[in-house]
């Protein structure tokens, strides 16, 4: 069977990846030593072993945790090009980058630290990899909308550094239109929005990142299943989903990845994407993605193609760049 090949060389665009979900262990727990900063575990494997979560908010308190290595701009440099020599071996031509200042910012490390080491290494995989490597400012919903707007307020000096803004993290109990004012101003900035929304929200909450929010993709989507209407309306939109399968896998979104349905939304003529969300955590970068999920599925390579065109048709890149990916 040559699949799996055919879904290692093939160029796509990754567009739902979390950089601070890249962070390997053991680059962690380097980073823990040369900072001076205490993890909950004493070991890579000890830690590997807490990797196992039943919900997104299991997995967020982990996240959140080993995220408390990340302080200079060295390090965000260093874990944001470890993943980006990752993404050059799968074949990742294009890559749109999730970051969320407010991890950070709240424990003092420098808006400009995280900012400045996030796009040093985007500007290197452009000369060294030929990667096209962009940033995305992403908001903490289970936090305020003022929180979130003083975080807009406090990158605007590196408003030429990330193309667009994102809302992610706790998702139930926190709906899109609690946001509403801080996307409205970064519409009128000029940057791209994008939301998590149907992960484990409801197909409401899709509806209201699309229609109050403005969002011009939907991060995970997997709920717009639960509603046909919706499922018209981005189908004829095509409005993408970036669809991530380990990690609905790992955070029991699905029972078993042969219960998902990523394929019955592709063949509804959505315009879905696959991508790795948090690849340290959910035990898989964009290709192993790919391969689990046609193996589980049984799509092939006409499903392939379709999902490769669709990643650089919603990507953000330049008209001449995506015609010329695809
Ligand atoms: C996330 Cl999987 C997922 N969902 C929501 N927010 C996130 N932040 C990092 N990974
Ligand atoms: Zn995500």
């Amino acid at each position: 069977d040559r699949l799996p090949e055919l879904l290692r060389r093939m160029p796509k665009a990754e567009l739902h990846i979390h950089i601070e979900g890249s962070l390997e262990p053991e680059l962690m727990f380097e980073m823990a030593r040369r900072n001076d900063v205490k993890l909950a575990y004493s070991s890579v494997d000890e830690l590997r072993r807490a990797y196992d979560f039943n919900n997104l908010q299991s997995f967020l308190d982990i996240y959140y945790a080993g995220a408390s290595v990340l302080q200079t701009e060295q390090d965000f440099y260093d874990m944001c090009w470890a993943y980006l020599e990752r993404a050059h071996a799968d074949r990742v031509l294009r890559a749109e980058i999730f970051f969320d200042p407010q991890t950070h910012t709240v424990r003092g490390v420098p808006m400009g630290a995280v900012i400045e080491g996030l796009h040093r290494a985007c500007q290197d995989a452009q000369t060294q990899l030929g990667i096209d490597a962009e940033l995305i400012l992403c908001f903490l919903r289970h936090l305020s909308e003022q929180e979130a707007l003083d975080t807009l307020e406090e990158a605007l000096p590196w408003r030429d550094r990330f193309i667009g803004v994102g809302l992610d993290s706790s998702e139930v109990g926190h709906p899109p239109e609690k946001f509403a004012r801080v996307f409205a101003r970064c519409g009128e900035l000029g940057l791209h929005r994008v939301a998590h929304a149907g992960e484990e929200g409801p197909p409401a909450y899709i509806w209201s990142a699309l229609d109050v929010l403005k969002a011009e993709r939907i991060d995970h989507g997997v709920q717009s299943s639960k509603d046909a209407k919706l499922m018209q309306r981005l189908a004829q939109q095509r409005t993408a989903l970036t669809v991530c399968p380990l990690s609905n896998l790992k955070l029991c979104v699905f029972p078993q990845l042969a219960q998902h349905n990523i394929r019955q939304l592709l063949e509804a003529g959505l315009a879905v994407t696959v991508n790795s969300d948090d690849p340290a955590y959910f035990g898989g970068y964009l290709n192993t993605n790919f391969i689990e999920i046609f193996a589980a599925t049984g799509m092939d390579a006409g499903h392939a193609y379709q999902l490769a065109r669709n990643s650089f048709e919603a990507s953000f890149a330049d008209a001449a760049t995506r015609q010329r990916d695809i």
